[in-house]
């Protein structure tokens, strides 16, 4: 397997944490795309993900996964013993519920607040941006941080007491914040430790 990626950025990260959490880091290549010169949105990157975006899963018999839940799901399913997407059916949907909301509500407006109301990824990358609707952006990231602080009171991790792929796309929402200086809230002293219990987790270490 192969995944393109640029390494130390928030959602490649996600894979290689999926991947070290797995043990399978060494079962994949991994191939630099450079994003801040804008390969990923050259031909020959937009064949293998037309969004123009990384990471990137190849498999061996050539065919491409991109989106960070899709490939999760495929590392986690490939082995047979799903422990970031959980097993049976109402384990999967709480799982799968506390992503996508962390992915919509944090990571998602994190990322939008970088892209339009700081730099971003630069002047070769960031052809269109929207400082009002950067701030607007920040504010749902915010509000999304108090939902996460009432989920976090009394349990380690977001969809319970074991760390799932909810974690991880809650890890992508604090790289993408410390990338723009967007603090964590004083009053969410459970968002706080969680964050600082991610960032010492080994599989979050290995891939920064
Ligand atoms: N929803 C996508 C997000 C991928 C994404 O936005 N990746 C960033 C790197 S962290 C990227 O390639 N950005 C390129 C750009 O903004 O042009 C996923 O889950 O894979």
């Amino acid at each position: 397997m192969k995944v393109y990626e640029f390494k130390g950025f928030p959602n490649p990260a996600r894979i290689r944490i999926a991947l070290a959490e797995k043990g399978m880091l060494d079962r994949v290549d991994f191939v630099h795309v450079d994003v801040p010169s804008a390969e990923h949105r050259k031909d020959a990157f937009l064949k293998k993900n037309p969004s123009g975006a990384v990471p990137v899963l190849e498999l061996d018999d050539g065919v491409f996964i991109s989106e960070c839940t899709a490939i999760t799901e495929y590392i986690d399913q490939v082995d047979e013993n799903s422990v970031l997407t959980g097993t049976g059916a109402e384990e999967r949907a709480r799982i799968a519920m506390y992503q996508r909301k962390v992915e919509a509500g944090f990571l998602d407006a994190v990322a939008d607040f970088f892209h339009h109301a700081t730099e971003g990824l630069g002047p070769d990358v960031e052809g269109y941006q929207n400082t009002e609707w950067g701030e607007h952006r920040k504010n749902v990231a915010i509000k999304t941080l108090y939902w996460m602080e009432e989920q976090l009171v009394g349990q380690e991790f977001l969809a319970g007491d074991r760390f799932t792929v909810a974690d991880i796309t809650a890890q992508a929402g604090f790289m993408f914040a410390g990338f723009s200086n967007m603090e964590i809230p004083e009053d969410c002293p459970a968002v706080k430790a969680y964050a600082e219990r991610l960032a010492n987790r080994e599989s979050v270490k290995q891939a920064a």
